[in-house]
């Protein structure tokens, strides 16, 4: 069989550094673009790296930007994928308000430019392409569970920038024939999830509390409620989308959704810790929840102009015909981050300690 060649933009984030491990492990030949940064950003892939002196080199980055048509034009035109994955994108929701324009433009328009250069070097036959759209597209939900035929309700720069990038993916595929598809992927986290996303920030304070490095963590809206599933889970059910013979859009999600607030009761749960909360929502502002010696308190800081309250995910279509299904359930997911953080931070403490 000939080898097959990827694409992934974002691929020192969290699902293409998993994705690109994926399909590493399935024999494929991957390129990943990554920003110029002033500091190390692919400590993500740094265990992938492969030295691109030697022969039959698999996994190479090269620089690039989704604002910047020439360069994306250029690099398809060079590494002629099989299959593009754009993962690339001002990620964070909260931040979309501060910075709308430019969550717009790399996250709306930077998928048309990779579209574009499909259609503008003659790939539409050969290269498939995977659109990294999200449950935020559902935003206030008009229906729960969520499914694929459910209507959209953005709440937040970050989801109109993605109901773009879903509808030109969507009218690409109809209008040129392109092999384009949409994954609607629910949250989903890992021991790689950015700090700044609530579980991860979550994980990382819990371990600090047990390790005695912090004493208080601030959380925003602890009633939102989201289905949270395990990241090297989703990153399979991309890889399966792509490798339908007709091209189409599919929920990926557990079929469970938990409250932030039970995200914290079940964090402190692995360290043995039991959170006694003083009141609910919003009129927790200002106010601090006890757990032993440590405090949760809440800032509205992290409250956001307009929530998503609750996504639930219906994964049946996926189950179906992609045969995906998670196997990382809630409580799983949970430990698995708090003890990664732990032993992250207990090798910090220790390096730290050593250098005096
Ligand atoms: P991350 O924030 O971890 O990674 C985002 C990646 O995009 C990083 O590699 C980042 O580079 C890169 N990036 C950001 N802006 C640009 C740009 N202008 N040009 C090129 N690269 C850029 O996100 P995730 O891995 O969690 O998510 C992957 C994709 O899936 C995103 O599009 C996200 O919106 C979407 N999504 C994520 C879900 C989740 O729960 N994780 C759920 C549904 C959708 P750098 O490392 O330099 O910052
Ligand atoms: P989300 O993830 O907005 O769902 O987007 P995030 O983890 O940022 O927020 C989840 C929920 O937690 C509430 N929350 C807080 N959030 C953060 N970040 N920090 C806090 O201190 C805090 N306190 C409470 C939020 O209000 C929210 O309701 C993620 C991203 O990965 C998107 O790119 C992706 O598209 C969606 O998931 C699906």
């Amino acid at each position: 069989m000939t080898q097959k060649t990827a694409l992934i933009t974002g691929v020192t984030g969290q699902d293409g550094a998993y994705l690109a491990e994926l399909l590493l492990g399935k024999g494929y030949a991957v390129h990943g673009v990554k920003r110029r940064s002033s500091s190390f950003n692919t400590e993500r892939v740094d265990h992938l790296y492969q030295d691109p002196h030697e022969t039959h080199v698999r996994f190479r980055l090269h620089y690039g930007d989704l604002t910047d048509a020439t360069n994306l034009i250029r690099l398809v035109q060079e590494v002629q994928p099989d299959e593009i994955y754009n993962l690339a994108a001002q990620s964070h929701v909260q931040v979309s308000f501060e910075t709308p324009e430019y969550t717009a433009n790399s996250d709306a328009l930077g998928t048309l430019r990779l579209l574009e250069a499909i259609r503008i070097l003659g790939l539409d036959t050969k290269t498939r392409f995977y659109q990294a759209s999200t449950s935020e597209l559902y935003g206030k939900a008009q229906e729960t569970p969520q499914r694929e035929t459910t209507p959209f309700y953005p709440r937040s720069p970050y989801a109109a920038a993605k109901l773009y990038a879903y509808w030109i993916t969507v009218n690409y595929r109809e209008a040129y024939g392109l092999h384009a598809s949409n994954g609607i992927l629910f949250n989903h986290e890992s021991p790689i999830r950015g700090e700044t996303f609530v579980t991860r920030k979550i994980t990382r304070a819990v371990a600090a509390m047990s390790l005695g490095l912090q004493d208080r963590l601030f959380l925003g809206n602890l009633d939102a409620r989201r289905d949270w599933g395990h990241a090297r889970d989703y990153v399979e059910g991309m890889w399966r989308i792509v490798q339908q013979d007709t091209p189409e859009d599919y929920v990926l999600a557990t079929g469970e959704t938990h409250s932030v607030r039970e995200f914290v009761e079940r964090a402190f749960a692995e360290i043995d810790r039991t959170i006694t909360w003083s009141g609910t929502g919003v009129d927790e502002i200002g106010r601090c929840a006890r757990t032993g010696e440590t405090l949760v308190c809440i800032d509205p800081r992290y409250f956001r102009p307009t929530e998503v309250d609750l996504l639930l995910g219906d994964p049946s279509k996926a189950r179906e015909r992609l045969g995906w299904t998670h196997t990382t359930g809630f409580a799983d997911l949970v430990g698995e981050m708090v003890r990664s953080d732990l032993a992250v931070l207990a090798r910090e403490r220790d390096r730290r300690d050593r250098n005096g």
